[in-house]
């Protein structure tokens, strides 16, 4: 029997993550754990566990990249109108002076405050050339979106972009998705809604009209990238089966690195204009805003590492399991003994830690004659040891059978009914009155005993032995040895 530890070495992981730098309220279970202690037959071990760190506020984190780079406002100072109207135009930008300055980094301070803080771009000023931003938040790490991308426009939000991401530090960059008010003039493509996605075009780009369409910008400023509605899809509405978008996780890559970037990139292409027409003689209607953005995600460990570091403005995962890397994408020297892979989510809760072992283990044994399907290494005794051995059996290869089971003789070693509890045995005399134990499963008994053991006399007319059976009373026992002689000698009494 394993005693599990868990609950224990939670409390003593949770002391690591807070040192390290963040820990937050589990919100999708499972998986904090990379592993526990346990006690086997082989004394105290370690089991591992597919594990991954909490979900966090991935802003925190990133590096904020603007090209044009001189497309803030402010410098030289400029005047701003309001979008709904031309003559109010007393919207102040001003670099050099801080409460009228709209650097980027208000896209990621703490919002609450009123008024809402927020970066803006230069005014429209070469109209008709486009006025084009790109801004590039990098992270330098992989990372797992969790939940919906989210940006907050202070102004009109714009009535073309078009979110990108990049998954090699920039280097490559694909669509996420489109966003416009008319997404056939804009982008030659038919306009759709996440709700239009099913499980096989979950991966499709589209283009939607959803955040731009309608001058309401007082009331709506958010622009999304949809993640749970996506995660929906397997996952169910509410989310309520996570079990199965692992387990899509798990076998498809497509859709892992789907919900896996280095890098975003929104490009900015046609702010609001509110009209159909663009008011050529006052320009300074015209301009970005943006007050916040949200991104959630986790750092991608590849199932390794509980925890993320964040040191010299530089992600990295504390890897577990033998593995190393900044996403525990290989193993550490010495840990080569098999291919790296990353850990499962399957089965659920637990998932397969799929841990890194020592070279000179020779090759991986994980042999439990299908008693099991996990093995844990040892690195005390430099052994991969069965773990949680079913049927009743135990022992490194789950070969063994556990106290008060018996291995029969009649079943191959990797028989569900290997071990099975038992009936005598002829070294403890278990089989009463003289029978006979056969292969531990039945006693043979002598022809005047019957029961399992042995141990009633058999009720044939004309024998007095069983008496007490018939009037309620424990029968007659005589000392086991003479049973049968008295039997006889009962009988030719009569
Ligand atoms: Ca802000």
């Amino acid at each position: 029997m394993h005693l599990y530890l868990a609950l224990t070495l939670q409390v003593l992981w949770t002391g690591v993550c807070q040192a390290a730098m963040q820990h937050y309220p589990a919100t999708w279970g499972h998986y904090d754990v990379c592993k526990s202690q346990v006690y086997s037959d082989e004394g105290l071990t370690w089991d591992y566990m597919a594990c991954q760190p909490e979900a966090a506020d991935m802003t925190k984190y990133l590096k904020v990249m603007l090209d044009p780079p001189n497309i803030t406002c402010g410098n030289p100072p400029e005047t701003y109108c309001a979008l709904e109207n031309p003559y109010m135009c007393n919207n102040e930008c001003d670099a050099s002076t801080e409460e009228l300055a709209h650097p980027p980094e208000l896209m990621f301070d703490i919002e609450g405050r009123n008024p809402t803080t927020f970066w803006q771009s230069t005014s429209w000023k070469r109209y008709p050339k486009a006025l084009l931003v790109n801004i590039t938040l990098s992270w330098n790490k992989t990372i797992e979106l969790t939940d919906d991308i989210v940006l907050t426009f202070e102004s009109g939000r714009p009535e073309q972009m078009v979110l990108e991401k990049s998954l090699d530090y920039g280097r490559t960059w694909q669509p996420y998705q489109f966003y416009a008010t008319d997404c056939l003039d804009a982008f030659t493509m038919e306009p759709k809604t996440v709700q239009d996605l099913t499980q096989h075009t979950l991966l499709d780009i589209i283009c939607t009209e959803d955040y731009s369409r309608g001058y309401v910008w007082k009331y709506d400023k958010t622009v999304r990238f949809e993640i749970k509605d996506r995660f929906a899809l397997f996952a169910g509405p509410r989310l309520h089966n996570m079990a199965s978008l692992y387990g899509q996780l798990d076998t498809t890559k497509n859709l892992r690195d789907f919900f896996t970037i280095t890098d975003l990139r929104i490009r900015l292409l046609r702010p609001a204009t509110g009209a159909t027409m663009v008011d050529e003689n006052n320009l300074s209607r015209y301009f970005y805003a943006i007050s916040d953005i949200k991104v959630q995600g986790r750092c991608k460990c590849n199932l390794h590492a509980n925890s993320c570091v964040f040191d010299k403005e530089k992600l990295s995962c504390e890897c577990e399991h033998n593995t190393t890397g900044p996403d525990c994408g290989r193993c550490k020297r010495n840990y080569q003994g098999r291919a790296w892979s990353a850990g499962s989510y399957l089965p659920i809760p637990k998932g397969t830690a799929n841990i890194c072992i020592p070279n000179n283990i020779g090759p991986v044994n994980c042999e439990c004659f299908g008693h099991s399907n996990r093995c844990s290494y040892i690195e005390l005794l430099n052994t991969v040891i069965c773990v949680s051995c079913k049927h009743n059996t135990r022992g490194q290869h789950c070969q063994l059978c556990k106290l008060g089971f018996f291995r029969n003789a009649s079943a191959e070693l990797d028989d569900e009914n290997v071990c099975i509890a038992r009936v005598c045995d002829n070294e403890l005399m278990r089989c009463q009155n003289g029978g006979v134990c056969i292969s531990n499963v039945r006693c043979n008994c002598p022809s005047a005993y019957t029961g399992l053991l042995c141990e009633k006399p058999r009720c044939e007319s004309g024998l007095g032995g069983c008496r007490g059976a018939d009037s309620g009373q424990p029968p007659l026992r005589p000392p086991s040895s003479f049973g049968p002689l008295l039997l006889l000698l009962g009988s030719a009494l009569l």
